[in-house]
């Protein structure tokens, strides 16, 4: 395989450790933990890891160097430094023992039900070390939550001689690590399962998760790519640029992507949810933005959109809800299936409530399309394939033309659209991922070797150089509540939205209006390996405001 110059020079990298992790380690408790919500519910569905401890790595004299045979899973949206965490648990089970050995399930937990695997080497891992993408095994989205698929699951995991498994995924994966960890410590199966915070959406996180891996690098590669447009629309000075940014549900990427490049408008969902707006609301309030600035000669700007924004307006919210129940089958609390796109529709209009009817026909037709029809394998909508950059400037353009017509407006609205996903999930992982990812898998070996499962691998301090940084696990039941997912109430993780009293967005809210008329544009330019620790080590600005730190 060819290299490019930078892949070649940063196979070089050894991502850092925390000293906890450098040597022998053994475990200290913390206190009993609950789950963030429906306690006893939670507790009944999950008797055998319910209330465990959340757990700290220390130094040790010595520890539990017994050959272990650990499996990994790639689960859900690709997310920069997945390779690094196998690297960490590769290096990690090697370290206690040489005759370990680490298999990698194909194309998510797929492989694992469907028993297709690699056993990596040294000669293997080495090709991916530091690099991006989760093409080192492949990634999907099988939802791994039912008995014949951990029946399925244990065979090849016996045949192996595997002792524990590691999930690397997003809150919904993680979520199906912790009912298989149930399952198998129920049936004293002896397979222990771990999971791994990721996704580039940043919405795996809380008080014991600093933050998700992915975050920090997708983050970074849009705010460069919103840079130089916020560069060429200053020099240009002719058009507004509508770019919407992934994320699902939470604006976490959006509100990042603003507190380091500054555009003139960024939207943040929840706020749009709290403060009740319509469609309308959201529209008029963009295209007041355009106004002031035309009114100073300025008929340029950008506007940062997050992708779930139309899930968050009140009303779409409401029909999206129902949506979900109809289009679940009671019964077995699977998607309805339908002879075809048409009949879906025509089921759907049917079947919700007039009020709900009247806001779906009032979106355009590829919206409505989209909202009746395309869901994940976890019941999600499929933000990511609604243009709501789109939708927002044909619908500013338009206000903005009435508003000429009363003479309140005399500019000129020239609109570009972007949407930046794809481009930042599978970069080259900034040295933060590397470092962090690196850790999180090296720290989930020893999560594995000191007998714990149900347990997500936790690395915190991370806004202190890597040495210092806190090693350990937390129990994934204490992030689980109860909530409603395709027409039934399931256990699941709690997602983290933005929140609107934290410090990151009251920053934002602080700047914002100053952002909006002047051209206070920010270029972060592309993330640097090599360098000055200054330009190459930095966190995100999320982290830092939430930490206090600068
Ligand atoms: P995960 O939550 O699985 O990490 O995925 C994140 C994400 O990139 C979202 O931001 C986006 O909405 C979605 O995946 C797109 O998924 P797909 O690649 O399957 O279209």
């Amino acid at each position: 395989m060819e290299k490019s110059a930078l892949q070649i020079a940063r196979a070089a990298y050894q991502p850092k450790l925390p000293k906890a992790l450098q040597g022998p380690v053994k475990v200290k408790e913390g206190a009993a933990t609950q789950s963030v919500g429906n306690q006893e519910e939670i507790k009944a569905l999950f008797p055998n890891t319910y209330g465990m401890p959340v757990v700290e790595f220390v130094p040790a004299e010595s520890e539990n160097t017994e050959p272990i045979n650990v499996g990994i899973i790639l689960s859900g949206g690709q997310a920069p430094g997945g390779h690094n965490v196998i690297s960490g648990l590769y290096d990690g089970v090697k370290s206690l023992n040489k005759s370990s050995k680490l298999y990698g399930f194909l194309m998510g937990p797929g492989g694992l039900v469907d028993h297709k695997y690699v056993e990596f080497t040294d000669e293997f891992i080495d090709e991916y070390r530091n690099t991006g993408g989760f093409d080192i095994i492949g990634s999907g989205r099988t939802k791994l939550e039912k008995e014949a698929q951990f029946e399925s699951g244990i065979q090849i995991l016996r045949q192996l001689g595997i002792k524990a498994l590691v999930i690397i995924g997003g809150d919904d994966s993680n979520t199906n690590a912790c009912v298989l960890a149930e399952y198998y410590a129920a049936k004293k199966y002896g397979v222990q399962v771990i999971g791994c915070p990721k996704t580039i959406d940043g919405d795996l996180k809380n008080e014991q998760i600093e933050t998700s891996f992915g975050f920090d690098t997708a983050c970074k590669t849009y705010s460069e790519l919103i840079g130089n447009i916020q560069r060429d629309c200053n020099s240009a000075r002719k058009y507004w640029h509508f770019i919407k940014v992934m994320g699902r549900s939470a604006s976490h990427i959006a509100l990042e992507c603003a507190l380091q490049c500054q555009p003139n408008i960024c939207l943040v969902s929840e706020e749009v949810e709290a403060k009740q707006m319509s469609l309308d609301d959201v529209v008029e309030y963009i295209a007041k933005a355009v106004a002031v600035r035309a009114a100073d000669g300025n008929n340029f700007g950008t506007v940062v959109i997050p992708e779930g924004l139309i899930e968050f307006i009140p009303a779409i919210k409401k029909l999206i809800a129902q949506l979900n129940e109809v289009l679940t089958d009671p019964t077995t609390g699977e998607p309805r299936e339908f002879k075809s796109a048409e009949e879906q529709i025509e089921f759907v209009l049917s079947n919700i409530t007039a009020e709900n009817k009247a806001v779906l026909e009032s979106l355009p037709a590829d919206v409505k399309r989209q909202l009746c029809l395309d869901r994940d394998p976890h019941g999600n909508v499929q933000v990511s394939l609604i243009e709501t950059e789109k939708l927002l400037s044909a619908m500013v353009a338009k206000k903005l033309a009435a508003w000429k017509a009363e003479g309140k407006y005399n500019g000129k609205f020239s609109a570009q659209h972007h949407f930046f996903g794809y481009e930042g999930r599978c970069a080259a992982p900034s040295n933060y991922d590397a470092d962090y990812c690196y850790s999180l898998g090296y720290n989930a070996s020893r999560l594995i070797s000191n007998g714990m499962t149900g347990y997500m691998s936790v690395i915190k301090n991370t806004t202190a150089p890597a040495a210092e940084w806190v090693a350990g696990g937390v129990p994934i039941t204490m992030m689980m509540n109860i909530e409603r997912r395709n027409g039934a109430n399931k256990p699941v993780i709690r997602k983290a939205l933005v929140e609107l009293d934290g410090a990151p967005f009251k920053y934002f809210a602080s700047k914002r209006d100053e952002w909006a008329r002047q051209t206070a544009y920010v270029y972060p330019g592309p993330i640097q390996y090599f360098g000055p620790t200054e330009v190459c080590d930095q966190c995100t600005k999320t982290l830092a405001l939430e930490q206090g730190k600068k």
